[in-house]
């Protein structure tokens, strides 16, 4: 059994940032903090211009002179397997790093996090040999072949909720189809980033095509946003920011922008749901990294004839949701990232309060003292047109809302400014195939939640932004077609 306590003792998060295969130690430093209880892990490199511009020129020299994107697709695909291995042999050490950073549960780290980012590098690689290009159907007399080029720099932003997972999510199909690539890992969670990175060189990728700056928004995503040498941004986080980096494009050289920015997702259950497999996913659908998921069901939608049934079954499981010690092996519900997202979660429970049935939670917990935790909450009685129904709260913390069939079920659901995911619950074919075709969502499920597979397109609509991870479109979404004509 590891010692995760003493692991944690001697845990310094990496103090300096990998730029063109080496190692780079800015003049400027910043505080990492752990959530756990508030305590200071050290100090991590903080990217400014200058760092920018040397991991945006050197990423270019790469692509220039085609040391990644011109290898044999053989290599290319033997160089992300062994990143994966690499992932994977140092799945302790980077579920640490997570754990430490974020405060989430550290089986979570170790169970899904890293072995998600191991398969998300290997299925991509695993793809580059396999993925074919096409040869358009332009008729006898010419040869038309479209086929599949890097964009060229490519930038990801990425935020603090699951750090190894969605720098994968951008980082692989980006790297698969032959980009350099620069990551900015959020503020709060910089050293898994920083340790992949020396893996990734380890595994082989040559200088320049694998960078990680670690700093802040304002100035190292905006620099990043900003910057003429990059070709496109992959962006998860807030909408506003999401936004920011539309503007920063727009005010310099209209880079593509691909945008994730979370969600208000409905788990909607009609009156003939089954109630215990709905409760079950319901709960884990709104506990799991203490609610700070983007798609998170942060709403149900229940039918007025089982909502005092199902309301009585999601605060039984609730209660289960022990808040503790994200070391300690046994717990599921971890810390809240920062004290600046505590704030604003609490902001919430304040309303809740005044304005609604707080059927089971509401308080802040220290399982750990000078940590940041909430109690799993369960709100009923809320207008869907409260915040609390509207506002992407990003804790533990449930909107249960009463409608009377599937028509208002589906109109509540709807009635949300983002476009992420939903789910609906029923054992009738007509009604589940109507709902799910109703719902406006990028990922609609159908008697279950949070199922997910690399396999399938991630992503959404309205606020939630039009970007796309995983899936061979990402392979897409990471490079241009290019249209060779041959006359014969
Ligand atoms: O996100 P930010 P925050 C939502 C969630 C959460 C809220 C705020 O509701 O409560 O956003 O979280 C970089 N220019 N989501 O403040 O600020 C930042 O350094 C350029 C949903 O942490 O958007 C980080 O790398 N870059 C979500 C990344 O943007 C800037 C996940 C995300 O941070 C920048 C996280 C700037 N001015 C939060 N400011 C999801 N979709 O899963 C910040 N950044």
């Amino acid at each position: 059994m590891t010692d995760w306590l003493a692991r944690a003792t001697a845990f310094t998060p990496p103090s300096t940032l990998l730029i063109d295969g080496a190692e780079v130690t800015p003049g400027t430093t910043m505080p990492a903090h752990t959530p756990r209880d508030g305590s200071l892990l050290g100090d991590v490199p903080f990217a400014g211009p200058a760092e920018v511009d040397a991991a945006v020129a050197a990423a270019r020299r790469a692509v220039d002179d085609g040391r990644w994107a011109q290898l044999a697709p053989a290599a290319r695909k033997a160089v992300l397997l062994r990143f994966a291995a690499l992932v994977r042999e140092h799945a302790e050490e980077l579920a640490l790093a997570e754990t430490l950073d974020t405060g989430k549960p550290i089986r979570e780290s170790l169970a899904v996090d890293v072995p998600t980012c191991a398969d998300v590098l290997a299925w991509y690689g695993e793809a580059v040999d396999k993925h074919y290009d096409l040869v358009a159907p332009t008729g006898p007399g010419s040869l038309a072949t479209i086929t599949r080029r890097p964009l060229g720099v490519v930038a990801a932003v990425v935020p603090w909720n699951y750090p190894l997972i969605i720098t994968a999510w951008k980082i692989a199909p980006a790297l698969a189809v032959g980009n350099s690539v620069i990551v900015k890992p959020a503020e709060q969670s910089p050293s898994s980033a920083l340790i992949l990175a020396r893996l990734g060189a380890e595994a082989g990728l040559p200088d320049g095509v694998l960078s990680v700056l670690s700093g802040d928004g304002p100035t190292t995503g905006a620099a990043l946003g900003r910057h003429p040498g990059i070709d496109k941004i992959g962006f998860t986080g807030s909408v506003e920011v999401g936004r920011l980096f539309h503007r920063y494009s727009g005010e310099s050289n209209g880079k593509a922008v691909a945008v994730e920015a979370g969600g208000k997702s409905a788990q909607v259950v009609l009156g003939d749901a089954d109630l215990d497999a709905a409760a079950s996913a319901i709960a884990w659908g709104i506990f799991y990294n203490a609610g700070q998921t983007c798609h998170a069901g942060s709403r149900v939608v229940v039918d007025r004839s089982v909502h005092d049934e199902l309301l009585g079954r999601v605060v039984d499981l609730a209660k289960t949701f022990t808040v503790g010690d994200p070391l300690d092996g046994d717990t599921v519900l971890g810390a809240i990232v920062d004290r600046t997202q505590l704030d604003r979660v609490t902001g919430y429970l304040d309303l809740a309060r005044s304005s609604v049935d707080v059927a089971f939670g509401g308080s802040v917990l220290e399982p750990v003292a000078g940590g940041t935790y909430v109690e799993p909450t369960v709100l009923s009685g809320v207008p869907n047109s409260s915040p609390l129904a509207q506002e992407e709260i990003f804790g533990p913390v449930l909107s249960v809302i009463a409608c009377d069939g599937p028509d208002e079920a589906v109109a509540l659901a709807n009635d949300t400014r983002f476009e992420l995911a939903a789910s609906v619950w029923t054992r009738d074919l007509t009604t589940a195939h109507r709902a799910a075709d109703a719902l406006r969502a990028g990922t609609v499920w159908v008697n279950t939640y949070d199922a997910a597979s690399v396999t399938t397109p991630f992503g959404g609509g309205g606020d939630t932004g039009g970007g796309r991870d995983r899936s061979l479109a990402a392979l897409d979404a990471y490079s241009a077609p290019k249209t060779t004509w041959f006359a014969l």
